[in-house]
């Protein structure tokens, strides 16, 4: 039986970079997680009788939320809801699961890289038909509707068992449990090379992966234990938690010391590390004793893409978001390819890819991605990397110089202020904005700026314009510093800057990177006033 709920709308259900993620205590208010999902569903057309995919990262509160969406589905009209065992997808693996089964699209729970538990981060995004995020007309559409939502529809119904892989009914509808890990596991083995992956695990190469108690564990633990044979214990925290054991399931530096410390740790370390994120998008590689950068990662994963099965006929162009570094442009130039720069967001791709105008994307937030699906890819990355390591056989260390030596080394860093007050941080961009017409040729210590705008992005598919999207300041000889606030976090605000300057000296590419940035660094404190504005003297992470 279908029921109409009466609901108030909620101010606050303005998706942010990568959907609605706030804190659970908040998703868990009456009705609040039930208007954003009809919101959804009323920007939509023409989703009758059609599929929609299912499924998050495990963490707290996923599996009542799916609940919600089974039976706001059946009553809306879907004719089908495919969801993963236990309520699991990764990200990357529902986008592949909506583009194989051809469904009208998908709702992925995940608050990414967020910490998990009943007082942490939840979150909830529509995924469209081509398997990516919804673009900004939708979400603006989604938002639009949770203003203004006076009911919502539900079906009266028992609980669906998740846990049992098989075809059920719920509503009048039909559900399929899948098994969340088959499919993507399947396209991992077109595109890579395995046969020489197993040859370098049979060599002895020693490869270390943090699942970080995500959803990465099981796809892991079948793809590189099981078909790649690489060692047992090679993957570790591999069992998805609803709280990610407490920590942070995020890839970089801070949240995943203990590896960064065991491949730093000389000649005994392992060959390579890697890990993966709370929904599995996004990735961290570390080879002994280097840590690579997600911009370089992008850079180098483009000009050795062609060693893969997948992608041996050549890429067709890169795509990376505007705060990324330029590592990438110097690989598209040389390989006579087009490079694409757009706003920080994963939807931002989607139009590029489509088109075919791009095969590769990468962002300097721990995404790299291709043309299999229209998500960043933790694994896929992870996956490889290994790859072009088997055909190679050089050490990652080896390889990450040698590419410095052909075009030049981009030292990057991101200084993150997190949990800063948002009226301080709003004022900071604000402040910025407006003296940006005074800065060209303002000196700071030794450097000249050249160029200041607030980022715009036209989209050259579908002519949409995205403005406001981060202060860039170029200066004189290619550096630049970006300055923009996250779209993610939730908590007060968090200030990003970005700071990147090129290298084309090989005799100088082995500089500590804080160092090489020091004199950017105190330029962005002159030009911005951080900690005045801010009330910090540090960042609360470097990556
Ligand atoms: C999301 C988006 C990414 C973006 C990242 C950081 O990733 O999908 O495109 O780069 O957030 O965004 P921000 O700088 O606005 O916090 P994820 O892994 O959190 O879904």
């Amino acid at each position: 039986m279908i029921s109409t709920v009466a609901t108030k709308p909620f101010s606050d259900q303005k998706p942010g970079t990568s959907g609605l993620r706030k804190k659970v205590p908040v998703f868990q208010q009456e009705n609040y997680a039930e208007n954003f999902i009809q919101s959804i569903f009323d920007s939509l057309e023409g989703f009758q009788g059609k599929t929609l995919v299912v499924g998050g990262d495990g963490r707290y509160y996923n599996r009542e939320v799916i609940q919600k969406v089974i039976k706001m589905a059946a009553a809306n009209g879907f004719g089908k809801v495919m969801v993963g065992k236990g309520g699991i997808l990764s990200t990357p693996a529902a986008s592949h699961v909506i583009r194989k089964y051809k469904a009208f699209g998908g709702i992925i729970l995940s608050a990414s890289h967020n910490p998990g538990g009943p007082t942490e981060d939840f979150g909830i995004k529509y995924n469209i038909g081509n398997g990516g995020p919804a673009p900004e007309k939708i979400t603006d559409a989604i938002f639009a509707r949770s203003k203004v939502i006076t009911s919502y529809r539900i079906v009266a119904a028992d609980d669906l068992d998740l846990d049992n892989i098989g075809a059920f009914e719920v509503g009048g509808m039909q559900v399929q449990v899948i098994d969340p890990v088959s499919d993507y596991a399947e396209l991992m083995e077109e595109l890579f090379d395995f046969s020489a992956i197993r040859n370098l695990f049979g060599l002895g190469f020693r490869m270390v992966f943090d699942a970080m108690s995500a959803v990465t564990g099981p796809y892991a633990k079948e793809i590189i234990e099981r078909r790649l044979r690489a060692p047992e214990g090679t993957v570790r925290n591999f069992t998805p938690l609803p709280d990610f054991g407490g920590h942070h399931p995020d890839p970089n530096l801070v949240h995943a010391k203990e590896l960064y410390d065991e491949m730093m740790s000389g000649k005994d370390a392992p060959d390579f590390g890697a890990a993966s994120d709370g929904d599995g998008d996004r990735n961290l590689i570390i080879g002994k004793g280097i840590f690579v950068t997600p911009s370089d990662s992008l850079a180098i994963l483009a000009a050795n893409a062609h060693l893969a099965p997948g992608y041996n006929g050549g890429i067709a162009g890169i795509a990376r978001s505007m705060p990324t570094s330029a590592a990438a442009d110097k690989v598209a130039e040389k390989l006579g390819i087009g490079i694409y720069e757009t706003p920080t967001g994963w939807k931002f791709f989607g139009n590029l890819l489509d088109a075919g105008k791009v095969t590769i994307c990468g962002e300097e937030s721990a995404g790299t991605g291709s043309n299999h699906v229209r998500e960043k890819d933790g694994l896929w990355a992870v996956l490889l990397w290994l790859n072009i390591l088997a055909v190679r056989g050089e050490s990652m260390q080896d390889i990450v110089s040698q590419h410095w030596a052909t075009y030049g080394r981009n030292y990057y860093s991101r200084h993150d202020y997190e949990a800063v007050d948002a009226d301080a941080a709003n004022g900071l961009v604000d402040t910025l904005r407006a003296k940006l017409a005074t800065l060209p040729g303002a000196k700071f210590g030794d450097l000249v700026v050249s160029a200041a705008d607030d980022f715009a992005y036209h989209d050259p598919i579908d002519q949409s314009v995205s403005k406001s999207q981060g202060i860039r300041i170029f200066f004189e000889g290619g550096s630049r510093i970006v300055f923009r606030l996250s779209g993610t976090g939730t908590s007060g605000a968090t200030l990003r800057v970005y700071i990147e300057r090129y290298e084309p000296d090989a005799n100088r590419h082995d500089l500590e990177t804080q160092s090489a940035l020091a004199d950017l660094i105190a330029a962005a404190e002159s030009i911005a006033e951080i900690s005045s504005r801010t009330g910090r003297d540090a960042p609360t992470v470097i990556t």
